[in-house]
């Protein structure tokens, strides 16, 4: 599965730490359900089997739906799962290995803060961009801050999807109007929400209202 634009649209990142009525499986379901257009898994505590054995279910769940699997951080995972791709940062492996290690098929994504990386990033085969955080989150606590008008030069300047994270909910979403984003990634907003279901309809709403208004 390749990339594209679309996929940006409600992008749902997992966090097994938030407080939550449901088990992991049952919140990722209930998103999907809900029409997230992307999933990544990111466990940043799990030793590598268990990271592995939950890559594996979730990567069944996800092609009950159609909606592609991205592993955070792990080679080896996003492999041996047969998930859609791979999410990298800054500081992890370098591009040319990734790729070189998972083939043209798999969806790398790399995470960017200014129109260098982003620029870097795409000549390195990078097939889309997370940016942010755009707003203060608890959920990464080193989080480097991106202002708008970053975020609008680096969607400028380069031609693969962009993702906006950090911050991100009903009431943030709307403010990336014209910056040129294709979608926005949480993780709280989905994840913590009292109805997971409802809130990922309502956030998709919006999200297309924001990303289709600036194709006008
Ligand atoms: N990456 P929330 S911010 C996973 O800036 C992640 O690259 C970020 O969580 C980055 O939606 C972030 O709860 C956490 O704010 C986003």
């Amino acid at each position: 599965m390749k990339c594209n634009k679309n996929m940006m649209l409600l992008y749902a990142v997992t966090n097994s730490k938030l407080p939550s009525k449901l088990p992991l499986m049952e919140q990722v379901e209930a998103a999907l359900k809900g029409g997230i257009t992307c999933l990544q898994l990111r466990e940043k505590d799990l030793d590598e089997a268990s990271f592995l054995a939950r890559a594996i279910e979730m990567q069944k769940l996800c092609e009950k739906y159609g909606v592609p699997l991205i592993i955070n951080d792990n080679v080896n995972v996003a492999i041996k799962s047969g998930a859609s791709g791979i999410h990298v940062g800054q500081s992890d492996m370098k591009l040319s290995e990734v790729r070189k290690l998972v083939g043209d098929n798999m969806i790398i994504g790399v995470s960017a803060h200014n129109v260098e990386e982003a620029k870097a990033a795409e000549a390195g085969g990078a097939d889309y961009l997370g940016v942010g955080a755009i707003y203060a989150t608890t959920t990464k606590p080193d989080a480097t801050y991106v202002p708008l008008n970053e975020l609008k030069r680096i969607c400028k300047a380069v031609r693969i999807p962009v993702v906006a994270i950090g911050g991100m909910e009903r009431s943030t979403i709307s403010k990336l109007s014209g910056t040129g984003v294709d979608g926005v990634a949480m993780v709280s907003a989905i994840f913590a929400a009292e109805n997971i279901e409802q809130e990922c309809r309502r956030l998709l709403r919006q999200s297309k209202d924001m990303v289709y208004e600036m194709e006008r």
